[in-house]
């Protein structure tokens, strides 16, 4: 990596900021077929960056209301002495990217570590127990989960609710009974094998999560792996078909928005209401936008392990690349601030020195000025002396 540091004369007290010109993207951990490794999986702010924190300091937590984990990451744990490798994923229902395209980088990290034998110990899926219905997003992806294991991992799944409200846990309890209860929910999962843990955002609630996983020492192969070595395309596995039911509903959706939207501008067309012509056109763009995009994930899953692979590549890179500019150009904001800064306190010490120079010359001539009135009064004093009377 090389510095550069921006020199600019007598830099006071402010240390210089250094300007990297070169940035070395470190190269991700690479997992070996006997490493541990345990993924964490849920919905956007389920808490899995949080989880994955209380055993490692590199996971990046969110704390606004954006989906804040955008790629998969993985960070070495070490729980009770054993050592084991915590991957970090993005959640479906992100409030930034389409569900195809978490699908795919999802994919595109399982199906690597499938290549290199890398086989997961355990899936943790986190809920918030306090959703207050197990409906739209939760649902969503939960199907897609799912999907993306298959039935025959479902033993080193384990299920855990995050987010219990101490203060009144009766509620949370009927909810995580519906969830224990209704096939559709964890019930069919539990049945084949799930485990079901509460984690109440402490360590020794999540270390029993990691230890449960451990203790089995089994290793899955998950369906969209198997599907997609096998050289199914994305939107041929089971994950893939979900992520499309849903993007057909949309489409569908967005598609009937159309054509009332077309029957309103002729009305307004009839009623030559010139604003309602420029509201509804304005409408049109926007969603004529959104079915070009649904279009577009549509194709992005029509790709196979390697195209995905190649395709991801260069994505990441696009995304290094332009993350690697936005910090350049915040270091030399941040330079030329400090130039801004450091030109301000020379021109006031330039200005403090001149009035201080200001201040010696007002004063050496208050006390020239008063020699010359006790030099007058001494005359005056003198001649007064003479007068004769
Ligand atoms: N009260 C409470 N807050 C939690 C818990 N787990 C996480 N949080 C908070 O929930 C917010 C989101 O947590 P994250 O860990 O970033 O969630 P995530 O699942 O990684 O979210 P994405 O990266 O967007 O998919 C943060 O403000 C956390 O502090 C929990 O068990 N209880
Ligand atoms: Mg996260």
């Amino acid at each position: 990596m090389t510095i550069d540091t921006i020199s600019a004369g007598n830099a006071g007290d402010i240390p210089p900021v250094p300007l990297e010109t070169s940035v070395e993207i470190p190269n991700p951990p690479v997992l070996s077929p006997e490493d541990v490794v345990i993924a964490v999986m849920g919905v956007t702010g389920a808490g899995k960056s949080t989880f994955i924190s209380l055993f490692a300091d590199d996971a990046q937590i969110g704390h606004g209301l954006q989906s804040c984990t955008s790629n998969v990451s993985i960070h070495a744990a070490t729980i009770n002495g054993q050592k084991c490798q915590l991957v970090d994923t993005p959640g479906f229902d992100d409030t930034n990217r389409p569900d195809a395209e978490i699908l795919r980088e999802v994919a595109n990290w399982l199906n690597i570590s499938h290549e290199n034998q890398v086989q997961l110990a355990g899936i943790i899926y986190l809920h918030r127990i306090s959703d207050n219905r197990l409906g739209g997003a939760a649902m969503k992806n939960l199907r897609m989960f799912k999907r993306l294991c298959g039935n025959d991992s479902l033993q080193c799944v384990v299920l855990a609710t995050t987010m219990w409200n101490k203060s009144n846990v009766s509620l949370d309890e009927q909810r995580e009974r519906e969830l224990l209860e209704k096939p559709d929910f964890w019930g069919k999962m539990v049945k084949e094998g799930s485990q079901v843990f509460r984690h109440d955002n402490g360590k020794e609630s999540a270390t029993a999560i990691i230890e449960c996983i451990i203790g089995k020492g089994h290793r899955v192969t998950l369906d969209i792996q198997k599907e997609m070595a096998s050289g199914k395309t994305l939107d041929e596995t089971g994950a893939g078909r979900e992520v499309q039911t849903d993007m057909a509903a949309l489409t569908k959706k967005h598609e009937k928005e159309m054509n009332s939207l077309r029957q309103e501008l002729q009305d307004a067309k009839d009623k030559h209401d010139s604003s309602a012509i420029e509201e509804i056109n304005q409408l049109r763009t926007e969603l004529a936008d959104k079915i070009r995009s649904d279009e577009e994930a549509r194709k992005s899953m029509q790709v196979d392990m390697e195209t995905l692979r190649a395709q991801r590549e260069e994505e990441l890179q696009r995304q290094r690349d332009e993350a690697h500019q936005r910090e350049l150009d915040h270091q030399k904001e941040m330079a030329d601030a400090q130039m801004k800064l450091m030109a301000i306190k020379h021109e006031n010490e330039a200005e403090a020195q001149r009035l201080q120079l200001q201040v010696h010359m007002a004063q050496m001539e208050a006390e020239a000025a008063k020699r010359d009135r006790e030099r007058a009064e001494r005359e005056r004093d003198s001649q007064g002396g003479c007068i004769v009377m």
